[in-house]
């Protein structure tokens, strides 16, 4: 439940973003009007990313050399001193002008989360194997956790901090986002969607291993029925 935004956290994970992240956090720091403060945990980069931000002023940096997407959030959500926390990428592909609206959605809602899906991108600039395996995750999702959600592989929400100090994760890598759905849903948080965009990743590389993540996704949703 969240019906103020006292201090918005955004924490960005970041391995070699060094052509994107600058854009990303500039338009944060110079469009989202709300208290805020960004920051990067960066995965000991090797591209010249830390270098970027350090040279922002405005950005938070902490190294996080431990691998993994989950691990970098965790760490970043462990420092964050908002009542409310965005977790977005650094690679440019979330639409970070939407930080606000999904704000005002959660005070509106009272909600504990807000998913940016990206389902009904008109751009359909996600790629298609993606598309099709998060589908066909979020259906399973849905099924086996009586939810209606449209986009479960979102990386793009704002969170309660109050909620997520309320739950332990435990996935180190990609899983951590579906793990993250399963607890809400079992305490029975409020999460609520907004439409957002995606785009092409213009510089770098993805960092998701389609066929281990998927493996550890499937895992955690049959740990989840297994653990009351
Ligand atoms: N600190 C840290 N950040 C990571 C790690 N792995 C991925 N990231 C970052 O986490 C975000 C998500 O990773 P991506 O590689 O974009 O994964 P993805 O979104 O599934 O792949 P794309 O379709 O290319 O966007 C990006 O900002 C990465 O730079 C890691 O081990 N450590
Ligand atoms: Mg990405």
């Amino acid at each position: 439940m969240t019906t103020k935004v006292e201090l918005v956290s955004i924490v960005i994970p970041t391995l070699n973003e060094a052509g994107n992240i600058l854009e990303a956090v500039t338009t944060i720091q110079e469009g989202l009007n709300y208290p805020k403060e960004i920051i990067v945990v960066d995965g000991n980069s090797t591209d010249g990313t830390q270098e970027i931000v350090k040279k922002t002023n405005f950005c938070k940096l902490i190294i996080e050399s431990r691998r993994g997407y989950g691990r970098a959030l965790k760490t970043g959500m462990k420092n964050a001193r908002g009542n409310v926390i965005i977790m977005v990428d650094g690679d440019g592909t979330y639409e970070v002008k939407h930080i606000g609206r999904m704000l005002d959605k959660m005070v509106q809602e009272d909600a504990d989360m807000v998913l940016a899906t990206r389902m009904y991108d008109p751009n359909k600039a996600m790629g298609f194997f993606n598309f099709v395996g998060n589908k066909i995750i979020t259906f399973c999702f849905d099924f086996l956790y009586s939810q209606y959600l449209s986009d479960t592989q979102s990386g793009f929400r704002a969170i309660s901090h109050e909620a997520i100090d309320n739950v332990k994760l435990v996935e180190g890598d990609m899983a951590f986002a579906t793990e993250m759905l399963i607890k809400f849903t079992k305490k029975n948080y409020k999460i609520v969607e907004i439409k957002s965009t995606y785009k092409i990743r213009r510089y770098g590389k993805p960092k998701l291993q389609k066929f281990k993540s998927t493996i550890e996704i499937f895992t955690t949703m049959i740990k989840g029925l297994v653990n009351k």
